[in-house]
């Protein structure tokens, strides 16, 4: 047998690395504000959850204690005393009969009692109100797209990108699918996760308490840029919300200046074969897409300068005071694929259209006009 010598130089430095590691776990679960936290759940599907997480933590929590206590005192109690002699045998009992029954059964009833619960979560979780708002989520690589059928005729009356804006306190329902690969739909502090799926359509309901801004992330591999690939709820109160509805129902922007129609002009020719401006006739630019996209869609950009967010929630527009973070912006048209995670010419995402410095200003000043600023300008987190 090989003793370990604890006084090495390298085995302390294992020990001190371990310690590191430990410690920097612990330190990294004491976080606070964080936006992705389950635990702070801030709508009724959330607490539901909450409130079955809490005793079932609490449950595993006492018997991770009761047997690694008892797992260390047993070996400690009947450790090899007599370390000379290697090969006498301790004496061989057969185990014992009235123990193996009782944890066999105990953790079987533990189980059956979760369950009962959970399935009771379970349940709930799939009620839906009677004045429940209908939502369409689509994932595709690398952003979503949220439709919203306001009147009921079975036609999408909007549609918006990376955020999807919804009344607080009422309940939303939402019907999930995908334009191409299965990604996961996560808003952590509104409800659990809900895998989206090409060709099926799964449901999941989000309802916020109050008023505020809500992270989200896919949390399914969808390749490239799945890191990239965020979503934001913003909850306004309800007047809010009517008057955002009213808003995204117009068309989009007249141009009230000489670069803002030099915009909407290369807008319709490089641009309106993928996205659309609704009010916009497509003029006959190229005609067919450049590189035909294996979703079928890009993001709906009527009203996209009423969005904080672009590109899969990966850039703000605007900054803290409400300024346009115009660089950034440019940046995007000038080559989207040095800014965010995309192969070039792959038939996902933005491609890039060797747009002229001249281009980008006038489209930059047309997309700008599409709204007066972004929806949401309160805290973002809590
Ligand atoms: C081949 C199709 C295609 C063409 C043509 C195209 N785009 Fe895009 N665009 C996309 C896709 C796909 C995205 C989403 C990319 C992402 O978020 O990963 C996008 C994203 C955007 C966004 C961010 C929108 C948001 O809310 O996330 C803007 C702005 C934009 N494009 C502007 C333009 C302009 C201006 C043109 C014309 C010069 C143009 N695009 C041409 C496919 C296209
Ligand atoms: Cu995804």
């Amino acid at each position: 047998m090989t003793s370990v010598n604890t006084s090495s130089p390298r085995s302390r430095r294992s020990v001190k690395l371990l310690g590191l590691l430990g410690l920097a776990l612990i330190s990294s679960a004491c976080a606070s504000g964080t936006p992705l936290d389950t635990l702070e759940p801030d709508g009724a599907a959330a607490r539901t959850i909450q409130d079955l997480v809490g005793p079932v933590f609490l449950i595993a929590g006492v018997v991770f204690v009761l047997v690694e206590v008892g797992v260390v005192l047993i070996a400690w109690k009947f450790r090899a005393r007599d370390t000379d002699d290697d090969d006498t045998l301790p004496a061989q009992v057969h185990g014992n009969n009235r123990l193996e029954i009782g944890w066999t059964i105990l953790p079987a009833v533990i189980l059956a009692f979760v369950a009962v619960f959970t399935l009771v979560t379970i349940f709930e979780l799939e009620e839906r109100d009677d004045d429940a708002i209908a939502i369409g989520v689509e994932g595709q690589q690398w952003w979503w797209r949220f439709t919203y059928d306001i009147d009921g005729d079975g036609e999408t009356d909007i549609t918006t990108a990376s955020e999807m804006v919804i009344p607080a306190g009422t309940q939303v329902d939402l019907s999930l699918t995908s334009n191409d690969v299965i990604h996961s739909f996560w808003i952590p502090r509104l409800n659990g996760k809900r895998d989206v799926v090409p060709g099926r359509s799964n449901t999941l309901s989000l309802e916020s308490d109050e008023p505020g801004y809500f992270f989200g992330q896919c949390t399914e591999f969808c390749g490239l840029s799945h890191a990239e690939m965020r979503m934001r709820v913003i909850a306004l109160p309800q007047d809010e919300y009517d008057a955002w509805v009213e808003e995204q129902m117009t068309d989009g922007p007249t141009p009230q200046t000489a670069a803002q129609a030099r915009g909407q002009e290369a807008f319709s020719g490089l641009c309106a074969s993928c996205h659309s401006i609704r009010g916009l006739e497509n003029q006959p630019g190229t005609g067919e897409n450049p590189i035909p996209l294996v979703s079928g869609v890009a993001p709906d950009l009527t009203h996209f300068a009423s969005r904080r967010v672009y590109a899969g929630g990966l850039f703000e527009l605007y900054d803290g005071e409400g300024n346009v973070n115009r660089g950034q912006l440019e940046a995007w048209l000038r080559n989207p694929a040095a800014e965010k995670a995309m192969a070039p010419d792959d038939e996902r995402g933005m491609p890039n259209l060797g747009l002229t410095e001249n281009q980008i200003d006038d489209l930059v000043e047309y997309l700008l006009s599409t709204a007066d600023g972004p929806v949401w300008t309160g805290p973002r987190n809590d």
